[in-house]
């Protein structure tokens, strides 16, 4: 067979059945050969949504996500999603096309150097140079990708190379001398961390987003309720652990909960699960939790020491390790922390924010939580870059995981639609919003048509205040409020845009509407935006760049006064259940 034959082969081999692209002259054998296949092939209007619908499909299924783009610009434009997924860990695997074999290094018109240019932002990149290498490296990069810490492959593949002949092979093993992740915890690491757990007074963890990939939220849930550790998250952590739960802190950072910053500040000791301590979540590394000592639990041995230094590091995966320490926990006579949960407990409470406003312009804390009221615990939710992602980051209570999907490390704007589409194509059956600043989305709108055309009902929420928010916040607070290029002054109208593209739009405006529209939106099974107008003025409690976690600049309101009103379900531990 030919070597596009054998691309799609290959792919359709590993499970795939939809894939996320844009065509190009290079890609011209490949394009020829999905005319006919089976397999789904969704025409985006930009690569770059093309690399986030396929992130936005993993992250949402777990499964690995295909993207597509041409040689050249088709490539580059590739290069913003490899690169998010790439910062977050998620499993997609990149097809590029290339110039020929023949023309490769002489300039050739839509010509890049692919390999080059992605092999710092991807886990592993392949060039093709025989059409027989194809059925083993395509193998081998979904492989890659969804094994030891997920993330992006990146395959580059000459147009002569899928013209070529090859015989396809009937057996390929995977043989990647080097490449072999660990998976259980050294046995004397994990006794020295439940030693420590079993020591400690005041535990606390820190659950990142390996947590959702080792898809270890029960054990994680499992180990916070037998000693009594509430639980914080990274903003990829979010879902892993049930935020309406007893034991729940939220979010923890530079916008994280009050709660969540100050406890980590007392602990005394930190067990962190699947999160690398990226400055957002740790602020000043030198003042990150003071009085703990650190257990680092991460399948990846280059996260261990790199940003804190920790006490017991653990490699391997969180399920396994996870499962480990709860075999040897529950052998002793185990813990009570009852003073430190009841005071932790009661501490939240102090400082729950306040999320009811009447006020209009709407603020973002009514609108969030209408939201939160409008959807249910199967809804996926995505957020795009900027306030808009803070304040559902903040305020939004996530329950389960995979359903918060967000841009975390390389916190790229235009995320949020097009990871929502992706998400919608591999989770059909659950409800998807996407909610995203206006700045952001105006970066990815072309891509309504593609929604449009391929009948994929996502709901987009554009928070619209007329300002690159984020940017404009940090501009009021430590810029002498020089409001510098943050204010869009010339912007489209969101409802006759999303009309343009024959999408349904509604606009919000007062207190709610947002719950009612929103809810009209999802039941109407059709792609629909929502335009929200929000108050520009609203900015969102942080901790300054450089400060450590309880140095917190902004206003937390006290939502209730009274902490039994709050609605937490109890926790095993004081329903008496395991
Ligand atoms: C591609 C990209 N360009 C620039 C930035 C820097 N940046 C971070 S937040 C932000 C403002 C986002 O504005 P908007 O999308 O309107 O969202 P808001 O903050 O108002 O919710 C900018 C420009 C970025 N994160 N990504």
């Amino acid at each position: 067979m030919k070597g596009s034959q054998a691309i799609i082969k290959s792919l359709t081999d590993e499970g795939v059945d939809v894939v996320f692209g844009y065509p190009g002259g290079v890609l011209l054998p490949l394009y020829d050969v999905i005319y006919d296949s089976d397999l789904k092939h969704i025409l985006v209007r930009h690569e770059q949504c093309a690399a986030h619908a396929a992130d936005g499909y993993a992250r949402a299924s777990g499964k690995v996500g295909v993207c597509i783009g041409t040689s050249g610009p088709g490539a580059t434009n590739l290069v913003t999603g490899i690169a998010t997924a790439y910062m977050d860990s998620a499993p997609i695997v990149a097809l590029a096309g290339q110039v020929g074999t023949s023309l490769i290094g002489n300039d050739a018109f839509q010509e890049v150097d692919t390999i080059g240019i992605t092999m710092p932002i991807s886990k592993h990149s392949y060039q093709a140079m025989e059409s027989s290498e194809i059925p083993q490296m395509i193998r081998s990069s979904f492989y890659i990708a969804r094994t030891g810490r997920p993330g992006p492959v990146v395959v580059d593949l000459p147009k002569d190379v899928q013209e070529g002949e090859l015989d396809y092979p009937e057996n390929i093993t995977i043989d990647l001398p080097g490449y072999k992740p660990t998976k259980k915890g050294h046995p004397l690491q994990v006794k020295k961390a439940a030693e420590l757990i079993l020591k400690s007074k005041k535990p606390v963890i820190l659950a990142g987003g390996g947590v959702i990939h080792s898809d270890s939220s029960e054990e994680l849930q499992h180990l916070s309720e037998m000693i009594g550790a509430p639980v914080t998250t990274s903003l990829m952590g979010k879902g892993c652990f049930p935020e309406d739960h007893s034991l729940s802190l939220g979010m923890l950072g530079m916008h994280g909960r009050k709660a969540s910053n100050m406890m980590v500040d007392e602990c005394d000791c930190l067990i962190a699960v699947g999160c690398r301590f990226s400055d957002r979540t740790t602020g000043d590394v030198n003042k990150f939790a003071p009085n703990a000592k650190i257990i680092h639990i991460d399948v990846d041995p280059a996260e261990i020491g790199k940003n804190v230094a920790v006490n017991v590091p653990i490699v391997g995966d969180a399920k396994i390790i996870l499962s480990h320490l709860l075999r040897i926990i529950s052998q002793t006579k185990g813990i009570n922390n009852h003073d430190w949960t009841d005071y932790v407990r009661t501490f939240r409470a102090s400082c729950m924010p306040r999320l009811s406003f009447d006020d209009t312009p709407l603020k973002p804390q009514q609108v969030i939580k209408e939201i939160s009221e409008a959807v249910t615990d199967d809804t996926i939710v995505t957020t795009d870059v900027g306030q808009n992602q803070m304040w559902m980051a903040h305020y939004f209570t996530s329950r389960n995981p995979r359903k918060f999907l967000s841009s975390g490390g390389l916190g790229t704007m235009g995320f949020g639609f097009p990871a929502a589409m992706g998400a919608k194509v591999a989770m059909p059956d659950n409800d998807v919003v996407a909610v995203c600043g206006d700045g952001g989305f105006l970066m990815v709108c072309q891509d309504l048509a593609t929604v449009k055309e391929y009948d994929i009902p996502v709901v987009v929420c554009v928070l619209d205040n007329r300002y690159l928010g984020m940017v404009a916040q940090w501009q009021k607070l430590f810029y002498d409020e020089r409001i510098s290029q943050t204010k869009l002054n010339a912007m489209p109208d969101f409802v006759k845009l999303a009309e343009a593209f024959g999408v349904n739009a509604y606009r919000v405006e007062r207190p709610g509407e947002m719950k009612e529209t929103l809810q009209e939106a999802l039941n109407s099974g059709e792609p629909t935006l929502i335009d929200v107008m929000i108050d520009p003025d609203e900015i969102l409690p942080m901790v300054p760049p450089g400060c450590g976690l309880t140095e917190i600049v902004g206003e937390y309101k006290v939502e209730r006064e009274n902490p039994d009103e709050i609605p937490y379900r109890p926790s095993a531990q004081e329903t008496g259940g395991d």
